[in-house]
C-alpha cells in the first residue's frame, strides 16, 4: 500500500497560523474530510480536513506548532484508487478560489479568505464568536468541537457552549469538556435539565424494597434519551390513528419474494410504506417540512429522505434513506436491510443518520395495536406501525363481513405546523395507498 504525504491545503490568507488541536493519532483510519486539525489565527479558527482517506501512519507536527500552505501535516497509508482520487483532490485545493463565505465576525475582525473548495464544516469560526447558540458569554472553542456540540441534544440547537468552561489552552472548551458538561447534566433530575422548572424528582433508595441491580445506560440510550425528552416536550404532539387494508399489497409482495431473493433482497412490508409516505410527502408537503429556528417560517423540503427506527442492542438507531422518490421498492427494501445491519454491527456513519425528513418507526415485526411515536425533531411528523391483523370488515357491497389484513397506523404530528385536518388526510391517503399496490407505481 502507497503512503502518501499529506500536506496543508490552499487555506487562504492562513499563514504560520497555530495548531491547536490535532484530532487523529497514529493507526486511526480516516475517511476523505475527516477534521485532522485546528488552526487558529488571531481571527479565526480553523479545520483542516483530509484530502483523502487512509490509515495514519505517522504525525509530522504536534500541537503549538505553526504552519502554512503546503507544510507536510502527516504521513497516510493508503490503497491504490484512493492515491488516484487524491491527486484530483489536491488538485482542486489549488486551483479553485473564490469570495469566502463564512459567518460574519464582528468589524473589528474581518474574516480571512478561504477558498470556495473548503467544505463549510471546516471554514473558520471567528474566535471567541458565538455561532448557533443561545446568548451567554463567548465560547472559545474549536469548529470540530463547536459542530459536535451542535450535532447533540439537551439545547434545541445542541449544547450551550457557553455555560461550560474550557480546560484547554487559554481557556479553549475541548471535546471533552463537552461531553463532561453532558454527563453532569444527565445526572440531575428531571426537568431541570432542559430548564422546565419542575421541582426535582425524589432520589428514592430503592433497596429498601428489595434487591437491586444497577446497569450503566448505553451510550446511545443517554443521548437518544435527551433527545427524545426534548422533542416530547418542546414539540405539541398530536397522533392520528387509522387502519389500512393491505390484504392486496400482503399478497403482492409474498408473490414477489422468491424474485427478490434471486436479487439477494428481503423485502419486507416497511419498504412499500417508505415508498407509500413519499407520495404522501408530495401530496401533504407540509409534512415534509420543519420549523425555522426562529419559529417564524416554515422551511419545505424538495427532497425525500425518509429516516426508520431501528433497534439494536445498543439502543434506538434512525438510519436514513435517501432520495427514496427516485428509488423502487427492491432498491428500498435493499437499502433498509443494508443499514438496519451497519446499525446493529455499530458501522453505521454519521452522514447515514442525517438529513431525515420524516421517520418511520415499525413495530409490526414485534407486536401490538397502536402506540404513540415521538416526533424526530426538527421533523414535523412520524409514522408508527403496529402488527398487521386480520379482522372481518364489511364488504363494499354491504352484504357480508370478509377477513382483511388490517396495519394500524399511528402518525404523531406536531400541532404548531399541522391541523388536526390534515393529520386525518395524510393517513387516508396512506390509506389509499396502501389499500391498491398499483398507485404505488404512480
Ligand atoms: N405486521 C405484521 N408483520 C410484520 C409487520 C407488520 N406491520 N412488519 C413486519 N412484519 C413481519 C415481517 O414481514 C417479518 O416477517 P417474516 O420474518 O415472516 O418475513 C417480521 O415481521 C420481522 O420483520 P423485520 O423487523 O425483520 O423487518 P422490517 O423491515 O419490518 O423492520 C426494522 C426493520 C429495522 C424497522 C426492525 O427490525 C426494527 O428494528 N423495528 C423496531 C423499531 C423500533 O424499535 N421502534 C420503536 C421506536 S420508539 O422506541
Amino acid at each position: 500500500m502507497p503512503i502518501k504525504e499529506v500536506l496543508v491545503p490552499d487555506i487562504g490568507s492562513f499563514k504560520d497560523v497555530e495548531v491547536i488541536e490535532i484530532m487523529v493519532n497514529v493507526g486511526d483510519q480516516i475517511a476523505t474530510d475527516t477534521s485532522l486539525m485546528t488552526v487558529e489565527s488571531d481571527k479565526a479558527a480553523m479545520d483542516i480536513p483530509a484530502p483523502f482517506g487512509g490509515t495514519v501512519k505517522e504525525l509530522k507536527i504536534k500541537v503549538g506548532d505553526k504552519i502554512s500552505a503546503g507544510s507536510l501535516i502527516l504521513m497516510l497509508e493508503t490503497s491504490g484508487e484512493a492515491v488516484a482520487n487524491s491527486a484530483s483532490t489536491a488538485k482542486s485545493f489549488i486551483e479553485i478560489k473564490a469570495a469566502p463565505d463564512v459567518a460574519v465576525p464582528p468589524p473589528s475582525h474581518p474574516a480571512p479568505e478561504v477558498p470556495a473548495h473548503i467544505p463549510p464544516k471546516h471554514r473558520p469560526d471567528p474566535v471567541g464568536a458565538h455561532v448557533g447558540f443561545a446568548s451567554g458569554k463567548p465560547a472559545h472553542a474549536s469548529p470540530a468541537v463547536r459542530r459536535f456540540a451542535r450535532e447533540l441534544g439537551i439545547h434545541p440547537d445542541g449544547v450551550d457552549l457557553s455555560r461550560i468552561s474550557g480546560s484547554g489552552p487559554r481557556g479553549r472548551i475541548l471535546k471533552e469538556d463537552v461531553q463532561a458538561w453532558i454527563k453532569t447534566e444527565l445526572a440531575k433530575p428531571t426537568g431541570e435539565a432542559i430548564g422546565l422548572g419542575f421541582p426535582p424528582a425524589p432520589v428514592i433508595d430503592f433497596t429498601q424494597f428489595g434487591e437491586i441491580d444497577t446497569q450503566p445506560l448505553s451510550r446511545i440510550k443517554k443521548l437518544s434519551g435527551a433527545n427524545l425528552h426534548r422533542n416530547w416536550v418542546s414539540a405539541p404532539h398530536v397522533t392520528q390513528f387509522d387502519e389500512a387494508d393491505i390484504t392486496d399489497l400482503e399478497d403482492f409482495r409474498k408473490s414477489m419474494l422468491d424474485e427478490a431473493a434471486k436479487r439477494g433482497v428481503k423485502l419486507t412490508l416497511l419498504a412499500f410504506l417508505i415508498k407509500a409516505v413519499v407520495n404522501a410527502l408530495r401530496t401533504y408537503p407540509t409534512f415534509n417540512a420543519s420549523l425555522a429556528a426562529d419559529g417564524e417560517s416554515l422551511v419545505l423540503k424538495k427532497y425525500f429522505h425518509v429516516g426508520f427506527a431501528c433497534d439494536t442492542p445498543d439502543g434506538l438507531v434512525v438510519p436514513v434513506i435517501r432520495d427514496v422518490n427516485k428509488k423502487d421498492v427492491m432498491e428500498i427494501a435493499n437499502e433498509l436491510t443494508e443499514l438496519s445491519e451497519l446499525a446493529r454491527e455499530r458501522k453505521l456513519k454519521i452522514d447515514a443518520m442525517q438529513g431525515g425528513c420524516f421517520t418511520i418507526s415499525s413495530l409490526g415485526g414485534i407486536g401490538g395495536t397502536a402506540f404513540t411515536p415521538i416526533i424526530n425533531c426538527p421533523e414535523v411528523a412520524i409514522l408508527g406501525l403496529s402488527r398487521a391483523d386480520w379482522k372481518p370488515v364489511w364488504n363494499k357491497a354491504g352484504k357480508t363481513f370478509e377477513p382483511r389484513l388490517m396495519l394500524p397506523l399511528s402518525l404523531s404530528y406536531d400541532h404548531r405546523v399541522i391541523d388536526g385536518a390534515d393529520g386525518a388526510r395524510f393517513t387516508s391517503h396512506l390509506r389509499l395507498m396502501l389499500s391498491d399496490v398499483r398507485r404505488l407505481l404512480l
